[in-house]
């Protein structure tokens, strides 16, 4: 058989077969953890100290102490890398607040689990065209901002995934969200931009969003062009008549948003601005000074 893939759990590395969490796990009881993806790029994790910040910051916003100091997380996540030999991977880090009693209570979990898992994906970026994905704008809204709001990256996705149920019976790529007054906050696992008249818009962080990495991303990169972005509510209405819709976030990278609800964005095709925010990016990607690198030969060439 095949060497298996191995896995970090609290501080070890086991095969893929044995990483298993307690069925006590209060991540799956309830839901009470958070986590990051990620994504690593030619032996390069792409953005790793913005998103060691943000666990961090989910982690104390939810009051869970991770036994982990920022600095041996990150080896953590490098290591996970090592282990398995990889250099273009997908990674999920995952922080519950550990195995408790079957009660909501989270002051009798012990200690948090940690677990990392790395495995490899190629990026779909590249000099051509982004994918084209048809959206639906779901009947669900988001999460509120002082309810289980998305600004905590936490294992609470019910909310993702009814919209994107939704988007499979309308046999739609995804769906996207509106706040609970209204206004456009993000997509399932994507955040949201509109171009008009050559100027862009996503929403501002009062609509619940999760503040996306990648949107951090593509926004400075707007600014680098001489690209105007707006940060503010954006009403539905905006995006019937937006001239481009595309998404971004880690896993998807940047997609074009053709249609929405079956009408069409702009003239139905992926959009000028859209296509080189895309071919921009996917250089973007592939710089070193982008990331944390994973094999020591490289750290030292940077
Ligand atoms: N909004 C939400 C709600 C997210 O979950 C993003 C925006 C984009 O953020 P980043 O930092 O990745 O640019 C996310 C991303 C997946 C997947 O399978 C992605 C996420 C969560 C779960 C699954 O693509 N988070």
């Amino acid at each position: 058989m095949d060497k298996e893939p191995l896995i970090y759990v609290d501080g070890k590395f086991v095969d893929k077969s044995k990483a298993v969490v307690s069925v006590f796990d209060h991540g799956l009881l309830y839901g009470d953890g958070i986590f990051e993806g990620i994504r690593a790029y030619n032996g390069t994790v792409f953005r790793l100290v913005d998103h060691i910040n943000r666990l961090y910051d989910s982690a104390k916003s939810l009051r869970l102490k991770i036994p982990l100091t920022k600095h041996e997380m990150t080896e953590a996540v490098l290591e996970t890398m090592r282990k398995n030999q990889l250099r273009d991977a997908y990674i999920r880090l995952v922080v519950t607040r550990g195995t408790g009693d079957l009660g909501v209570d989270p002051a009798l979990c012990k200690s948090p689990t940690t677990f990392i898992i790395a495995e490899p994906m190629a990026s779909i970026l590249g000099p051509r065209e982004p994918k084209a994905m048809k959206m639906i704008v779901s009947s669900y809204r988001r999460d509120a901002v002082d309810a289980t709001s998305h600004q905590v990256k936490s294992l609470n996705y019910m909310n993702s995934i009814l919209a994107k149920m939704e988007a499979n019976s309308a046999g739609a790529d995804d769906a996207i969200l509106l706040d609970h007054r209204g206004f456009v906050s993000e997509a399932s696992v994507t955040n949201i931009f509109l171009v008009k008249d050559g100027k862009l818009v996503t929403p501002s962080s009062a609509a619940g969003i999760l503040h996306g990495i990648t949107r951090d991303r593509i926004i400075r990169l707007c600014s680098d062009l001489g690209l105007e972005v707006e940060q503010r509510d954006v009403t539905p209405f905006e995006l019937t008549v937006a001239d481009e819709v595309f998404v971004v976030g880690t896993k998807s990278e940047l997609a074009a948003v053709v249609t929405i609800s079956g009408g069409k964005v702009g003239t139905g095709g992926v959009g000028p601005i859209t296509k080189n925010l895309y071919q921009e990016f996917s250089r973007i990607v592939q710089r070193p000074e982008e990331g944390t690198p994973v094999y020591e030969a490289e750290a030292e060439s940077v």
